[in-house]
């Protein structure tokens, strides 16, 4: 339920409290969402917001994560602005509220915020997946990257302390392995020893951010398709939301993490392993979409590691969904008891793919550079 005091809590431009459409909107499986719609007496809509309770069993510093979103939407809007488009498609608006923040904390202790809803925009998963898909995909998240380029990261709070650390992520499977405490460890021989023995790719981003090679940036941490908003008429990309995941970090955790989704044959929980592929064609739409449109502020770094980005991205979900199968699927949500086992599989083989192939994929890389990239 959406309170009628949470929606009288921000300033909007809505009258007429009693026409309101109110949809919650099922798709998000962390926070809660509404989409509020406000008619006139005759009927005619005006205003349009979505409406969003923080999950703060997840985050847990609400406050931290709303000064987040509200420092890169704004700095996003004034990119915008600088450069002739318009700020309301490209980027999230944060309504203010009556508390004079940027979030209502309602009479039960609950953190809600609003946004101006996209006009006419729908998610890009919604139309039909194709390899320009990918294109987009790659735009939308270089665009997103350019807007904050000038923007210092070190401002932002770790949302989630570590996200990307995959030398920690690597230590903590250990602990896992070790304690052992779901009793499973013997089911996971093959895939624990894998996993083990590349441990040689989890210092190449985090060192290189540590000592300076690689820079700071403000990183999404959640790029998948249904992230991206796209024009409903036109089809164009308008910006990336679910902004709670926005924390300082390196271009290469985002693109890498893209691939692993993105770059995959089949789900990220496909048991059959001979349908999970890493398909080159879907690596080389995205690298036109997310070079074409980052290449003047990439570093010749970050650019050198973007197919190794991919494996240790997809890596380090591996060994994730692989510590949670052995401690017992604590964090990850499981549909069936091997669950996370046959997930850390699923992205072991994609990682097998990725590290057979770099040779191919810098090639794709080096193509893409060369030939540029139609707009
Ligand atoms: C989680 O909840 P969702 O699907 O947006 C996880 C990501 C993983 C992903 C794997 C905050 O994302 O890091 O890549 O599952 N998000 C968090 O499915 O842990
Ligand atoms: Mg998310």
């Amino acid at each position: 339920m959406l309170p009628i005091d949470v929606i009288k809590g921000f300033y909007t431009d809505i009258e007429n409290y009693d026409a309101l459409d109110i949809t919650k909107i099922e798709s998000g499986h962390i926070n809660r969402t509404y989409e509020v719609k406000d008619r006139t007496l005759a009927g005619t809509y005006r205003g349009h917001y979505i409406f969003q309770r923080i999950n703060t069993s997840i985050f847990k510093n609400p406050v931290g994560l709303m000064n987040n979103i509200m420092l890169v939407t704004e700095h996003a809007a004034a990119s915008a602005i600088a450069a002739g488009k318009d700020p309301k498609v490209s980027t999230l608006t944060l309504m203010k509220s009556v508390q004079d923040k940027v979030y209502y904390v309602d009479s039960e202790g609950y953190y809600w915020r609003c946004y101006l809803f996209l006009p006419n925009s729908i998610n890009l998963d919604v139309v039909e997946v194709t390899p320009g898909t990918y294109v987009q995909a790659g735009g939308a998240l270089a665009d997103f990257q350019r807007m904050l380029a000038d923007f210092d990261a070190s401002l932002l709070c770790e949302v989630i302390p570590g996200f990307h650390d995959t030398r920690n992520r690597f230590k903590n499977l250990k602990k896992a392995i070790e304690e052992n405490r779901s009793g499973r460890a013997a089911n996971a021989k093959a895939e624990i020893e894998y996993a083990l023995s590349l441990e040689g790719i989890t210092g190449t981003i985090v060192d290189r951010l540590r000592d300076g090679r690689l820079p700071l940036r403000v990183t999404h941490n959640d790029t998948k398709l249904s992230n991206i908003m796209i024009d409903n008429d036109t089809h164009e990309v308008m910006c990336l939301i679910d902004l709670d995941t926005v924390m300082p970090g390196s271009a290469l955790y985002d693109f890498g993490d893209a691939l692993r989704a993105g770059g995959s044959s089949a789900a990220e929980d496909e048991a059959d392993l001979s349908k999970v592929n890493f398909l080159e064609l879907n690596f080389e739409k995205y690298c036109e979409g997310y070079i074409g449109g980052a290449k003047d502020f990439l570093t010749d770094e970050e650019l050198s590691l973007l197919p190794e980005s991919a494996a240790i991205l997809t890596y380090e979900c591996g060994i994730r969904f692989l510590s949670d199968y052995l401690d017992g699927d604590t964090y990850f949500s499981t549909k069936y008891p091997e669950h996370n086992l046959v997930r850390a599989r699923n992205q072991f083989k994609l990682v097998k793919d990725v590290l057979g192939n770099l040779e191919r994929l810098h090639g794709i890389v080096e193509k893409v550079m060369v030939k540029g990239v139609p707009h």
